[in-house]
Protein backbone atom coordinates (compact mmCIF):
# COMPACT_ATOMS: atom_id res chain seq x y z
CA UNK A 1 0.00 0.00 0.00
CA UNK A 2 0.98 3.33 -0.59
CA UNK A 3 2.08 5.75 2.22
CA UNK A 4 0.30 9.29 1.76
CA UNK A 5 2.53 12.08 2.18
CA UNK A 6 1.89 14.60 5.11
CA UNK A 7 0.59 17.70 2.43
CA UNK A 8 0.81 21.29 3.86
CA UNK A 9 -2.77 22.82 3.38
CA UNK A 10 -1.98 26.55 3.95
CA UNK A 11 -3.69 28.72 6.16
CA UNK A 12 -7.67 27.55 6.41
CA UNK A 13 -9.92 29.92 6.76
CA UNK A 14 -11.48 30.52 10.44
CA UNK A 15 -15.06 29.59 10.22
CA UNK A 16 -17.44 32.46 11.79
CA UNK A 17 -20.54 30.96 13.11
CA UNK A 18 -22.69 33.91 11.68
CA UNK A 19 -25.98 34.43 9.90
CA UNK A 20 -24.10 35.72 6.85
CA UNK A 21 -21.82 32.80 6.49
CA UNK A 22 -24.38 30.40 7.17
CA UNK A 23 -26.36 32.32 4.54
CA UNK A 24 -23.43 32.70 1.94
CA UNK A 25 -22.57 29.32 2.00
CA UNK A 26 -26.20 27.47 1.29
CA UNK A 27 -26.95 29.54 -1.92
CA UNK A 28 -23.48 27.92 -3.34
CA UNK A 29 -25.57 24.27 -2.34
CA UNK A 30 -27.01 22.33 -5.36
CA UNK A 31 -28.02 19.61 -6.83
CA UNK A 32 -25.88 16.40 -6.95
CA UNK A 33 -24.01 18.59 -9.38
CA UNK A 34 -26.52 20.41 -11.58
CA UNK A 35 -25.07 23.99 -12.39
CA UNK A 36 -22.89 24.13 -9.52
CA UNK A 37 -20.05 26.38 -10.70
CA UNK A 38 -20.20 29.37 -11.99
CA UNK A 39 -19.08 29.55 -15.42
CA UNK A 40 -20.41 26.15 -16.71
CA UNK A 41 -23.31 26.72 -15.73
CA UNK A 42 -23.85 29.20 -19.09
CA UNK A 43 -22.78 25.82 -21.10
CA UNK A 44 -25.19 22.93 -20.24
CA UNK A 45 -24.38 20.71 -22.59
CA UNK A 46 -20.87 20.77 -21.27
CA UNK A 47 -22.19 20.36 -17.65
CA UNK A 48 -21.98 16.89 -15.79
CA UNK A 49 -24.57 16.27 -13.60
CA UNK A 50 -24.27 12.85 -12.27
CA UNK A 51 -21.41 9.73 -12.64
CA UNK A 52 -22.30 6.57 -11.80
CA UNK A 53 -20.25 3.06 -11.21
CA UNK A 54 -21.45 -0.05 -10.53
CA UNK A 55 -20.99 -3.84 -11.06
CA UNK A 56 -23.47 -4.80 -13.63
CA UNK A 57 -26.73 -6.40 -11.62
CA UNK A 58 -27.56 -8.16 -14.42
CA UNK A 59 -24.25 -9.26 -15.94
CA UNK A 60 -21.86 -9.08 -12.94
CA UNK A 61 -18.93 -10.06 -15.20
CA UNK A 62 -18.96 -6.67 -16.42
CA UNK A 63 -18.70 -2.94 -15.28
CA UNK A 64 -21.63 -0.10 -16.23
CA UNK A 65 -20.24 3.65 -16.30
CA UNK A 66 -22.88 6.40 -16.77
CA UNK A 67 -22.17 10.31 -17.31
CA UNK A 68 -25.43 12.79 -17.10
CA UNK A 69 -25.29 15.86 -18.85
CA UNK A 70 -27.55 18.90 -19.39
CA UNK A 71 -29.51 19.52 -16.13
CA UNK A 72 -32.98 20.21 -16.19
CA UNK A 73 -33.82 19.26 -19.43
CA UNK A 74 -37.85 20.34 -19.83
CA UNK A 75 -39.64 17.68 -22.06
CA UNK A 76 -41.29 20.31 -23.74
CA UNK A 77 -38.93 22.70 -24.88
CA UNK A 78 -38.86 21.94 -28.53
CA UNK A 79 -38.95 22.28 -31.41
CA UNK A 80 -35.40 22.25 -30.87
CA UNK A 81 -35.23 19.26 -28.49
CA UNK A 82 -31.58 19.48 -26.34
CA UNK A 83 -29.09 17.32 -27.87
CA UNK A 84 -24.91 16.68 -27.17
CA UNK A 85 -22.61 19.58 -28.05
CA UNK A 86 -21.22 18.07 -31.47
CA UNK A 87 -18.22 20.48 -30.27
CA UNK A 88 -17.31 18.91 -26.91
CA UNK A 89 -15.70 16.10 -26.11
CA UNK A 90 -17.18 13.63 -23.46
CA UNK A 91 -14.42 11.18 -21.32
CA UNK A 92 -15.22 8.81 -18.93
CA UNK A 93 -11.76 8.35 -17.21
CA UNK A 94 -10.37 5.12 -15.22
CA UNK A 95 -7.24 5.03 -13.19
CA UNK A 96 -6.61 1.60 -11.95
CA UNK A 97 -3.25 2.03 -10.47
CA UNK A 98 -3.99 4.07 -7.94
CA UNK A 99 -2.01 7.33 -8.82
CA UNK A 100 -4.92 9.38 -9.65
CA UNK A 101 -3.81 9.65 -13.47
CA UNK A 102 -6.01 8.09 -15.83
CA UNK A 103 -4.78 4.79 -17.58
CA UNK A 104 -8.02 4.38 -20.02
CA UNK A 105 -10.28 6.81 -21.14
CA UNK A 106 -13.07 6.51 -23.33
CA UNK A 107 -14.04 9.37 -25.52
CA UNK A 108 -17.08 9.78 -27.32
CA UNK A 109 -17.99 13.44 -30.35
CA UNK A 110 -21.02 13.48 -31.52
CA UNK A 111 -22.21 14.47 -34.94
CA UNK A 112 -25.68 15.92 -36.18
CA UNK A 113 -27.69 16.01 -38.90
CA UNK A 114 -30.64 17.21 -40.57
CA UNK A 115 -33.00 14.75 -42.78
CA UNK A 116 -34.96 17.96 -43.94
CA UNK A 117 -32.94 21.19 -43.42
CA UNK A 118 -36.36 22.79 -45.19
CA UNK A 119 -38.75 22.29 -42.27
CA UNK A 120 -38.36 23.79 -38.62
CA UNK A 121 -39.87 20.45 -37.11
CA UNK A 122 -37.97 18.22 -35.06
CA UNK A 123 -39.66 15.22 -36.78
CA UNK A 124 -42.27 15.36 -40.02
CA UNK A 125 -44.17 12.73 -38.95
CA UNK A 126 -44.33 9.40 -36.04
CA UNK A 127 -41.37 8.41 -35.71
CA UNK A 128 -40.96 4.20 -35.95
CA UNK A 129 -37.26 3.80 -36.50
CA UNK A 130 -34.08 5.41 -35.55
CA UNK A 131 -33.51 5.47 -39.32
CA UNK A 132 -37.32 6.62 -40.01
CA UNK A 133 -37.50 9.53 -42.75
CA UNK A 134 -39.41 11.58 -40.19
CA UNK A 135 -37.22 11.78 -37.98
CA UNK A 136 -35.08 14.97 -38.52
CA UNK A 137 -32.68 16.08 -36.26
CA UNK A 138 -30.56 13.09 -35.80
CA UNK A 139 -27.03 12.49 -33.90
CA UNK A 140 -24.49 10.23 -33.87
CA UNK A 141 -21.06 9.48 -32.03
CA UNK A 142 -17.69 8.13 -32.39
CA UNK A 143 -16.79 6.06 -29.11
CA UNK A 144 -12.76 5.46 -29.09
CA UNK A 145 -10.80 4.06 -26.48
CA UNK A 146 -7.30 5.08 -25.20
CA UNK A 147 -5.06 3.26 -23.27
CA UNK A 148 -2.13 3.44 -21.33
CA UNK A 149 0.53 0.33 -22.35
CA UNK A 150 4.34 -0.47 -22.00
CA UNK A 151 4.51 0.77 -25.71
CA UNK A 152 2.62 4.29 -24.83
CA UNK A 153 -0.87 5.08 -25.52
CA UNK A 154 -2.61 2.97 -27.62
CA UNK A 155 -6.05 4.73 -29.38
CA UNK A 156 -8.71 1.70 -30.65
CA UNK A 157 -11.68 3.13 -32.58
CA UNK A 158 -14.25 1.28 -31.07
CA UNK A 159 -17.30 2.60 -33.04
CA UNK A 160 -18.42 4.87 -35.57
CA UNK A 161 -21.76 6.40 -36.56
CA UNK A 162 -23.35 5.68 -33.67
CA UNK A 163 -27.35 6.40 -33.39
CA UNK A 164 -28.20 8.61 -30.56
CA UNK A 165 -31.84 8.09 -29.28
CA UNK A 166 -34.05 10.90 -30.47
CA UNK A 167 -36.56 12.45 -27.86
CA UNK A 168 -39.59 11.66 -26.68
CA UNK A 169 -41.51 14.11 -28.29
CA UNK A 170 -44.92 13.49 -27.17
CA UNK A 171 -47.42 10.91 -28.03
CA UNK A 172 -48.82 11.70 -31.29
CA UNK A 173 -44.47 11.33 -33.00
CA UNK A 174 -44.61 7.69 -31.35
CA UNK A 175 -48.07 6.99 -31.84
CA UNK A 176 -47.38 4.21 -34.25
CA UNK A 177 -44.21 2.39 -32.64
CA UNK A 178 -43.86 2.68 -28.79
CA UNK A 179 -41.13 5.48 -28.00
CA UNK A 180 -39.02 2.82 -25.99
CA UNK A 181 -39.16 0.53 -28.84
CA UNK A 182 -37.70 3.42 -30.77
CA UNK A 183 -35.29 4.42 -28.55
CA UNK A 184 -34.25 0.83 -27.11
CA UNK A 185 -32.79 0.18 -30.87
CA UNK A 186 -30.04 2.95 -29.79
CA UNK A 187 -28.61 0.20 -27.52
CA UNK A 188 -25.90 -0.77 -29.42
CA UNK A 189 -23.12 -3.75 -29.37
CA UNK A 190 -19.83 -1.80 -29.82
CA UNK A 191 -17.69 -5.27 -29.92
CA UNK A 192 -15.67 -6.95 -27.11
CA UNK A 193 -18.64 -7.43 -24.91
CA UNK A 194 -19.20 -3.44 -24.77
CA UNK A 195 -22.33 -1.70 -24.98
CA UNK A 196 -23.35 1.57 -25.70
CA UNK A 197 -25.94 3.84 -25.25
CA UNK A 198 -26.72 7.46 -25.69
CA UNK A 199 -29.23 9.79 -25.60
CA UNK A 200 -32.51 11.27 -23.22
CA UNK A 201 -33.67 9.66 -20.03
CA UNK A 202 -35.71 10.34 -17.13
CA UNK A 203 -32.99 12.03 -14.64
CA UNK A 204 -32.08 9.03 -12.09
CA UNK A 205 -30.61 12.01 -9.54
CA UNK A 206 -33.74 12.63 -6.69
CA UNK A 207 -33.24 15.75 -4.48
CA UNK A 208 -35.32 18.30 -2.17
CA UNK A 209 -33.95 21.14 -3.64
CA UNK A 210 -36.72 23.40 -2.99
CA UNK A 211 -36.59 22.77 0.75
CA UNK A 212 -32.24 22.42 0.76
CA UNK A 213 -31.59 25.32 -1.25
CA UNK A 214 -33.97 27.51 1.55
CA UNK A 215 -31.75 27.47 4.40
CA UNK A 216 -30.67 23.76 4.56
CA UNK A 217 -33.82 22.28 5.25
CA UNK A 218 -34.78 19.26 5.27
CA UNK A 219 -38.26 18.69 5.53
CA UNK A 220 -38.88 15.69 7.66
CA UNK A 221 -36.24 17.85 10.02
CA UNK A 222 -38.43 20.64 10.03
CA UNK A 223 -39.25 20.70 13.35
CA UNK A 224 -35.11 20.60 14.40
CA UNK A 225 -34.25 23.55 11.97
CA UNK A 226 -32.75 26.82 13.44
CA UNK A 227 -36.28 28.34 11.65
CA UNK A 228 -38.84 25.57 12.61
CA UNK A 229 -41.42 24.58 10.22
CA UNK A 230 -43.86 21.55 10.50
CA UNK A 231 -42.41 18.53 9.48
CA UNK A 232 -43.25 17.18 5.81
CA UNK A 233 -42.64 14.53 2.84
CA UNK A 234 -39.85 15.69 1.04
CA UNK A 235 -40.33 16.21 -2.43
CA UNK A 236 -37.97 15.58 -5.26
CA UNK A 237 -37.04 18.72 -7.80
CA UNK A 238 -35.45 16.96 -10.20
CA UNK A 239 -38.70 14.93 -10.89
CA UNK A 240 -39.93 15.42 -14.39
CA UNK A 241 -37.01 16.18 -16.01
CA UNK A 242 -34.79 14.73 -18.26
CA UNK A 243 -31.31 14.61 -18.86
CA UNK A 244 -29.00 13.61 -21.54
CA UNK A 245 -26.87 10.36 -21.04
CA UNK A 246 -23.59 8.63 -22.20
CA UNK A 247 -23.54 4.82 -20.69
CA UNK A 248 -21.03 1.85 -21.24
CA UNK A 249 -21.01 -1.44 -20.14
CA UNK A 250 -17.73 -2.84 -20.40
CA UNK A 251 -16.27 -6.04 -19.30
CA UNK A 252 -14.47 -5.36 -15.96
CA UNK A 253 -11.24 -7.23 -16.85
CA UNK A 254 -10.94 -4.70 -19.22
CA UNK A 255 -11.26 -1.47 -17.05
CA UNK A 256 -8.80 -3.40 -14.07
CA UNK A 257 -5.03 -3.87 -13.60
CA UNK A 258 -4.14 -7.52 -12.85
CA UNK A 259 -5.82 -8.29 -9.91
CA UNK A 260 -6.27 -5.24 -8.45
CA UNK A 261 -10.14 -5.18 -8.55
CA UNK A 262 -10.15 -1.44 -7.67
CA UNK A 263 -10.97 1.14 -10.38
CA UNK A 264 -11.06 5.14 -9.48
CA UNK A 265 -13.77 6.25 -12.44
CA UNK A 266 -14.27 10.31 -13.38
CA UNK A 267 -15.57 12.14 -16.50
CA UNK A 268 -15.05 15.22 -18.04
CA UNK A 269 -16.22 17.24 -20.82
CA UNK A 270 -13.91 19.67 -22.96
CA UNK A 271 -13.84 22.21 -25.70
CA UNK A 272 -11.35 23.59 -27.91
CA UNK A 273 -9.28 26.31 -26.72
CA UNK A 274 -10.69 28.57 -29.90
CA UNK A 275 -14.07 29.71 -31.16
CA UNK A 276 -13.66 31.73 -34.05
CA UNK A 277 -17.42 33.23 -34.85
CA UNK A 278 -17.90 34.54 -38.31
CA UNK A 279 -20.80 36.24 -40.36
CA UNK A 280 -21.64 33.21 -42.32
CA UNK A 281 -21.98 30.91 -39.53
CA UNK A 282 -22.70 33.58 -36.83
CA UNK A 283 -23.27 32.00 -33.30
CA UNK A 284 -22.13 28.58 -34.20
CA UNK A 285 -18.25 29.43 -35.58
CA UNK A 286 -15.41 27.48 -36.33
CA UNK A 287 -13.79 25.26 -33.12
CA UNK A 288 -10.00 24.60 -33.35
CA UNK A 289 -7.10 24.25 -31.03
CA UNK A 290 -6.22 21.52 -28.54
CA UNK A 291 -9.07 20.75 -25.83
CA UNK A 292 -9.58 22.28 -22.22
CA UNK A 293 -11.13 20.48 -19.96
CA UNK A 294 -14.25 22.51 -19.00
CA UNK A 295 -16.49 19.98 -16.22
CA UNK A 296 -14.92 17.30 -14.10
CA UNK A 297 -17.15 14.99 -11.94
CA UNK A 298 -16.74 11.50 -9.78
CA UNK A 299 -18.28 12.32 -6.36
CA UNK A 300 -21.62 13.37 -6.40
CA UNK A 301 -21.85 16.45 -4.31
CA UNK A 302 -18.26 16.95 -3.97
CA UNK A 303 -18.06 20.41 -6.07
CA UNK A 304 -21.47 21.57 -5.03
CA UNK A 305 -21.30 21.35 -1.18
CA UNK A 306 -17.40 21.16 -0.38
CA UNK A 307 -15.63 23.48 -2.52
CA UNK A 308 -16.19 26.99 -2.01
CA UNK A 309 -17.33 29.09 -4.93
CA UNK A 310 -14.15 30.86 -5.72
CA UNK A 311 -12.76 27.92 -6.47
CA UNK A 312 -15.23 25.65 -8.43
CA UNK A 313 -14.03 26.94 -11.70
CA UNK A 314 -10.77 25.80 -10.89
CA UNK A 315 -12.06 22.63 -9.72
CA UNK A 316 -13.75 21.73 -13.15
CA UNK A 317 -10.29 22.56 -14.99
CA UNK A 318 -8.39 20.82 -12.07
CA UNK A 319 -6.85 17.15 -12.33
CA UNK A 320 -7.18 14.79 -9.40
CA UNK A 321 -3.59 14.32 -8.62
CA UNK A 322 -3.29 17.84 -7.77
CA UNK A 323 -6.99 17.96 -5.59
CA UNK A 324 -5.13 17.63 -1.89
CA UNK A 325 -2.90 20.60 -2.80
CA UNK A 326 -5.80 22.42 -4.65
CA UNK A 327 -8.68 21.87 -2.48
CA UNK A 328 -7.54 19.67 0.78
CA UNK A 329 -8.80 21.98 3.14
CA UNK A 330 -12.12 22.05 1.75
CA UNK A 331 -12.38 18.67 2.67
CA UNK A 332 -10.69 18.45 5.89
CA UNK A 333 -12.50 21.34 7.16
CA UNK A 334 -16.33 21.21 5.48
CA UNK A 335 -17.95 23.81 5.97
CA UNK A 336 -21.23 21.54 5.64
CA UNK A 337 -19.88 20.07 8.95
CA UNK A 338 -19.93 23.64 10.74
CA UNK A 339 -23.35 24.34 9.45
CA UNK A 340 -25.24 21.84 10.37
CA UNK A 341 -24.92 22.40 14.57
CA UNK A 342 -26.36 25.72 13.82
CA UNK A 343 -28.49 24.61 11.58
CA UNK A 344 -30.02 22.03 14.04
CA UNK A 345 -29.34 23.25 17.49
CA UNK A 346 -28.11 20.33 19.66
CA UNK A 347 -26.79 18.29 16.72
CA UNK A 348 -22.61 17.86 17.29
CA UNK A 349 -20.29 16.62 14.18
CA UNK A 350 -16.99 15.02 14.68
CA UNK A 351 -14.31 18.18 13.74
CA UNK A 352 -11.17 16.27 14.10
CA UNK A 353 -11.27 12.35 13.24
CA UNK A 354 -7.44 10.78 12.43
CA UNK A 355 -7.88 8.18 9.69
CA UNK A 356 -3.52 7.91 9.22
CA UNK A 357 -3.07 10.47 6.77
CA UNK A 358 -1.18 12.88 8.36
CA UNK A 359 -3.72 15.49 7.23
CA UNK A 360 -5.17 16.63 10.46
CA UNK A 361 -9.43 17.63 10.65
CA UNK A 362 -11.53 15.23 9.10
CA UNK A 363 -9.54 12.62 7.55
CA UNK A 364 -12.39 10.39 7.39
CA UNK A 365 -14.12 12.16 4.35
CA UNK A 366 -10.54 12.94 2.76
CA UNK A 367 -10.82 8.67 2.91
CA UNK A 368 -13.98 8.70 1.52
CA UNK A 369 -13.62 11.30 -1.04
CA UNK A 370 -9.88 10.75 -2.25
CA UNK A 371 -8.16 7.85 -0.82
CA UNK A 372 -10.81 5.12 -0.52
CA UNK A 373 -11.60 2.82 2.51
CA UNK A 374 -8.81 0.29 3.13
CA UNK A 375 -9.99 -3.32 2.59
CA UNK A 376 -13.15 -1.64 0.49
CA UNK A 377 -11.79 0.13 -2.68
CA UNK A 378 -8.68 1.36 -1.84
CA UNK A 379 -6.59 0.06 -4.66
CA UNK A 380 -3.63 -2.15 -3.68
CA UNK A 381 -1.43 0.06 -5.25
CA UNK A 382 -2.69 3.34 -3.72
CA UNK A 383 -0.27 6.01 -3.77
CA UNK A 384 -1.68 9.52 -4.78
CA UNK A 385 -5.52 10.65 -3.57
CA UNK A 386 -7.25 12.50 -5.65
CA UNK A 387 -11.65 12.76 -5.48
CA UNK A 388 -13.34 9.50 -7.82
CA UNK A 389 -15.63 7.51 -7.75
CA UNK A 390 -13.92 3.98 -6.76
CA UNK A 391 -15.34 0.97 -7.58
CA UNK A 392 -14.16 -2.31 -5.53
CA UNK A 393 -15.73 -4.58 -9.09
CA UNK A 394 -15.09 -7.94 -7.21
CA UNK A 395 -18.39 -7.53 -4.59
CA UNK A 396 -20.80 -9.01 -6.10
CA UNK A 397 -24.36 -6.81 -6.72
CA UNK A 398 -27.18 -6.90 -3.96
CA UNK A 399 -30.14 -8.09 -5.51
CA UNK A 400 -31.99 -5.81 -2.91
CA UNK A 401 -29.93 -2.50 -3.04
CA UNK A 402 -29.89 -0.51 0.12
CA UNK A 403 -30.62 3.24 -0.71
CA UNK A 404 -27.80 3.89 1.84
CA UNK A 405 -25.77 1.70 0.13
CA UNK A 406 -22.13 0.61 2.21
CA UNK A 407 -22.88 3.00 4.78
CA UNK A 408 -26.87 1.10 5.00
CA UNK A 409 -25.00 -2.25 5.75
CA UNK A 410 -25.08 -3.41 1.51
CA UNK A 411 -22.64 -5.08 0.16
CA UNK A 412 -22.30 -2.75 -2.80
CA UNK A 413 -23.38 0.90 -3.17
CA UNK A 414 -21.78 4.44 -2.53
CA UNK A 415 -19.25 5.52 -1.99
CA UNK A 416 -17.90 2.01 -2.87
CA UNK A 417 -18.70 3.00 -6.84
CA UNK A 418 -22.32 4.53 -7.15
CA UNK A 419 -25.89 3.10 -7.81
CA UNK A 420 -28.98 4.53 -9.33
CA UNK A 421 -30.41 3.69 -6.35
CA UNK A 422 -28.22 5.26 -3.73
CA UNK A 423 -29.80 8.16 -1.95
CA UNK A 424 -26.30 9.90 -2.25
CA UNK A 425 -27.59 13.06 -0.77
CA UNK A 426 -28.40 11.45 3.18
CA UNK A 427 -24.90 9.40 2.67
CA UNK A 428 -23.03 12.48 2.38
CA UNK A 429 -25.10 14.39 4.54
CA UNK A 430 -24.63 11.27 7.27
CA UNK A 431 -21.14 11.03 6.54
CA UNK A 432 -19.97 14.63 7.40
CA UNK A 433 -22.39 14.46 10.37
CA UNK A 434 -20.22 11.42 11.21
CA UNK A 435 -22.86 8.35 10.72
CA UNK A 436 -19.97 6.67 9.18
CA UNK A 437 -17.33 3.26 10.56
CA UNK A 438 -14.99 6.01 11.73
CA UNK A 439 -17.00 7.57 14.59
CA UNK A 440 -18.89 5.06 16.14
CA UNK A 441 -19.86 7.57 18.99
CA UNK A 442 -21.73 9.47 16.06
CA UNK A 443 -24.07 7.01 14.41
CA UNK A 444 -26.72 8.17 16.67
CA UNK A 445 -29.66 10.09 16.01
CA UNK A 446 -30.31 12.35 14.23
CA UNK A 447 -26.81 12.00 12.75
CA UNK A 448 -27.93 8.83 11.37
CA UNK A 449 -31.14 9.77 10.16
CA UNK A 450 -30.00 13.29 8.84
CA UNK A 451 -31.94 12.76 5.00
CA UNK A 452 -33.91 15.22 2.79
CA UNK A 453 -37.04 12.65 2.89
CA UNK A 454 -36.78 12.11 -0.55
CA UNK A 455 -35.35 8.06 -0.80
CA UNK A 456 -35.87 6.93 -4.48
CA UNK A 457 -36.12 7.90 -8.40
CA UNK A 458 -40.16 9.28 -9.09
CA UNK A 459 -39.77 6.82 -11.81
CA UNK A 460 -38.65 2.77 -11.26
CA UNK A 461 -35.21 1.57 -13.18
CA UNK A 462 -34.93 -0.84 -15.44
CA UNK A 463 -33.58 -4.33 -15.03
CA UNK A 464 -31.20 -4.45 -17.70
CA UNK A 465 -28.25 -1.70 -19.73
CA UNK A 466 -29.07 1.51 -19.44
CA UNK A 467 -30.97 0.69 -16.65
CA UNK A 468 -31.74 4.65 -16.07
CA UNK A 469 -36.25 5.60 -16.77
CA UNK A 470 -37.40 6.17 -20.02
CA UNK A 471 -37.53 10.02 -20.60
CA UNK A 472 -40.80 12.04 -19.75
CA UNK A 473 -42.74 13.23 -22.78
CA UNK A 474 -43.60 16.78 -24.27
CA UNK A 475 -47.08 16.18 -24.23
CA UNK A 476 -48.03 14.52 -21.24
CA UNK A 477 -45.63 16.34 -19.10
CA1 LIG B 1 -3.22 5.51 -12.95
CA1 LIG C 1 -36.14 11.39 -12.08
CA1 LIG D 1 -32.46 11.58 0.08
Amino acid sequence: MGKLRKLTLGTLPVVALSGSLVMGALVTASASSHREAPLITEDPVADLTDVYAFVSPDRPDTTTLIMNVIPFEDPAGGPNFYKFGDDVLYQFKIDNTGDSEADIAYQFRFTTTYTNPNTFLYNTGPIDSLTDPDLNVRQSYSVTEIMRTDRGWERYELAQNVPVAPWNVGVRSYATTPYDTVANAAITDIGFGKLAFAGPRDDPFFVDLGSIFDLGGLRPLNGAHLIPLPAEAGKDYVAGYNVHTISLQIPTARLTNGSDPVIGVWATTARRTQRVLNEHEGNRGRHRGDWVQVSRLGMPLVNEVVIPVGLKDKFNASQPRNDIANFGGSIINPELGALIPVLYPGVTVPTQVDAGLGLGGREDLAVIFATGLPGLNRSATFSVPGEMLRLNTSIAPNPTPNRLGVLGGDTQGFPNGRRLTDDVTDIELQAVAGNTPFTPAFRIAPNNALGDGVDGNDKPFGPSFPYMASPPDGYSS
